[in-house]
């Protein structure tokens, strides 16, 4: 079974509020998504959704989203204060809900939290954080050529890696850390050690 959504018209919508390197982007976390669900014998229809509209608040301005955050009563942390950036992946699964009409909590929940990850997530938001690390278009993190392998093979063990590096990146910036990124990288750090000791 299919999702009911239709996609074609979301992409539409997405292509007057995105700019092109992130609507382009958007495209390759949307198939990327979808791959990494076949792999993983997860919903590749719910994959490629959460893919698509995964950075659909990502060109409002910062004062902007923390105005929708506060109306809305979407909390904002101290971190989020600090790094107003961190509010598209909470705002976005709002707008999916409100703006896209999406009523699946595990998409929202995707979506909700692509940017930090969070501690013991469902396949389908690893799949989606995963994808928006690894997808095509994007050659920031020096060591794609390892992770994109592993997040066919191993989710858990490639969201380890993920969190570990942008721990590493965001230590190096000086950029404040979210709770929700330690954790996740504490619960995936505990997986791999497991691991290990097998
Ligand atoms: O929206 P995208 O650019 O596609 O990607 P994203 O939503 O994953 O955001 C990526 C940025 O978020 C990346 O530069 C690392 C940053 N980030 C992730 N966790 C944290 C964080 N930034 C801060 N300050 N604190 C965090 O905990
Ligand atoms: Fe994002
Ligand atoms: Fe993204």
């Amino acid at each position: 079974m299919g999702t009911a959504y239709d996609l074609d018209k979301m992409n539409k919508t997405l292509k007057k509020y995105l700019d092109t390197d992130r609507f382009i982007h958007t495209q390759g976390v949307r198939y990327t998504a979808a791959a990494l669900a076949m792999a993983h014998g997860e919903d590749a229809g719910k994959a490629e959704l959460a893919g698509l509209l995964h950075d659909c608040a990502k060109n409002i301005p910062d004062k902007e989203q923390i105005r929708l955050c506060t109306k809305h009563k979407i909390p904002i942390n101290a971190i989020e204060r600090k790094s107003p950036y961190l509010l598209h992946a909470k705002l976005g699964a709002w707008i999916a809900k409100k703006k896209y009409d999406v009523d699946d909590e595990e998409v929202l929940d995707a979506i909700r939290w692509h940017t930090t990850g969070t501690e013991d997530m469902t396949k389908l938001a690893q799949i989606v954080f995963i994808a928006d690390y690894i997808e095509p278009k994007r050659f920031k993190a020096k060591n794609l050529s390892e992770v994109r392998p592993i997040a066919f093979k191993d989710l858990d063990e490639c969201c380890y890696i993920i969190l570990r590096d942008t721990l590493k990146y965001l230590e190096i910036k000086g950029s404040p850390i979210d709770p929700e990124t330690e954790k996740a990288y504490y619960f995936y750090k505990n997986i791999h050690d497991t691991k290990e000791e097998e």
